[in-house]
């Protein structure tokens, strides 16, 4: 699979386009839409989240509810645009009408964690708006609508099916070793923070509560979990086809994200071997592995068992409680740029994680079991499962 994003925070649209995929994957406007919904949930994000609505069109690749084999392509208009109309016109704009606008006011003041500072300086440039615009996490929305189709191909196709919770916030955790399932979902999309344990979610509440108060942000720890994933997608032969590292970068590609672990991840660094390992077992179900601390993977292959992911998000880097900075057009010490922001995008993260995890997946069924129809791919996954020589 070939994929790409395009568009800025406060540009018109977001545009993305998926190449590769079969015929017949089901997919409609109102799937997308409910995955961008997803996105938007999430106790502690900010205004914009409220008041914007995510506009999504098909422009390709999709007809009557199914693709087509040809490549897809969705725009993900932005309600907010008229707002930016000059500030992020793509034709120039008259000077003196710009300097009149407050809104175009030059970033001088780089954000401490942000891409700012190291966007202005290496592409040459005097403020920090043409850097946040596309470092912005608007652009997930694209991602997730891409992830839409990816998910839809993977759970015709092969069964598979993706959940993600959030297991820490700031100083909140839940307990650990307890895994959603898809039946889970809607209760965790209820939750307003994406985390099935009652008392997690309340002192994840309470901690995002405080953070609002002090004029801070806070980050956290997402779980993604694939159910049904069959052994053998990724490969031991050569580092980039690793599965492991495959979902490792695509997650570390998320805004923000600082640390990825497969399964028990660091923790398998301070426990011996013989703790670490998930032993196998004869079953009525075939071979099975009694633990899943590999969290799914063998030497870069998937296992077969429950796929498990973690990402470690850091707080929002636009901090009300401004950081100190240089003001790059003075060279004074100065407070940190901040408008309105977030306080916590945790629960929004785990949804761009699955995402994520869903087209990295997607793009190793494809490898492993090609197809121009979702009929022809379904059939090599059977095929290949029936006639398994070890089970
Ligand atoms: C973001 C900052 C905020 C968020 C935005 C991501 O936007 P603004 O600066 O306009 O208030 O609302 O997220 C989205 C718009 C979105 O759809 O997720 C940032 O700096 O990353």
């Amino acid at each position: 699979l070939r994929w790409l994003t395009a568009g800025e925070s406060h540009g018109p649209a977001l545009v993305a386009t998926l190449e590769g995929l079969p015929a017949g994957v089901p997919i409609t406007t109102e799937m997308v839409a409910d995955h961008l919904a997803r996105r938007r949930l999430g106790y502690g994000r900010g205004a914009r989240m409220k008041f914007e609505r995510d506009e999504v069109t098909f422009i390709g690749g999709v007809r009557h509810g199914l693709t087509m084999g040809s490549p897809v392509a969705i725009m993900v208009g932005n309600t907010e645009w008229p707002k930016w109309e000059k500030v992020m016109s793509a034709d120039p704009v008259d000077p003196a009408e710009l300097a009149a606008l407050a809104r175009n006011a030059p970033l001088t003041r780089p954000r401490p964690g942000h891409a700012d500072l190291a966007g202005m300086q290496k592409y040459a440039l005097e403020e920090a708006r043409p850097i946040l615009e596309r470092a912005s996490a608007r652009e997930t929305a694209a991602r997730v609508a891409l992830g839409a189709v990816a998910r839809s191909y993977l759970k015709e196709t092969a069964g598979i099916e993706i959940v993600s919770h959030v297991v820490e916030l700031a100083g909140a955790k839940a307990p650990y070793g307890v895994y959603p399932t898809p039946a889970d979902v809607a209760k965790l999309d209820a939750d307003p923070v994406r985390c099935l344990d009652e008392a997690a979610s309340k002192a994840m509440v309470a901690e995002i509560d405080q953070a609002h108060k002090d004029g801070d942000t806070l980050g956290g720890v997402v779980e993604v979990l694939a159910y049904g994933v069959p052994v053998g997608l990724g490969s031991h032969v050569h580092w980039d086809r690793r599965l492991d590292a495959r979902l490792a970068g695509a997650l570390m590609g998320i805004q923000a994200i600082k640390g990825v672990e497969l399964g028990d991840g660091f923790e398998l660094a301070r426990v011996p071997g013989s703790q670490a390992h998930d032993e196998i077992v004869s079953t009525e179900d075939g071979l099975r592995r009694t633990s899943g601390r590999s969290g799914g993977t063998e030497g870069g292959m998937s296992t077969g068992e429950l796929l498990r992911v973690r990402a470690a998000m850091k707080p929002i880097a636009t901090v009300p409680k401004a950081l100190a900075t240089v003001d790059i057009a003075t060279g004074e010490a100065a407070a940190a740029h901040h408008q309105r922001s977030d306080v916590a995008a945790v629960p929004a993260a785990g949804i761009v994680a699955e995402a994520m995890a869903a087209l990295v997946l997607a793009d190793a069924v494809a490898e492993k079991f090609g197809g121009d129809s979702v009929a022809e791919t379904r059939r090599n996954v059977r095929s290949y499962l029936d006639n398994l020589h070890i089970r």
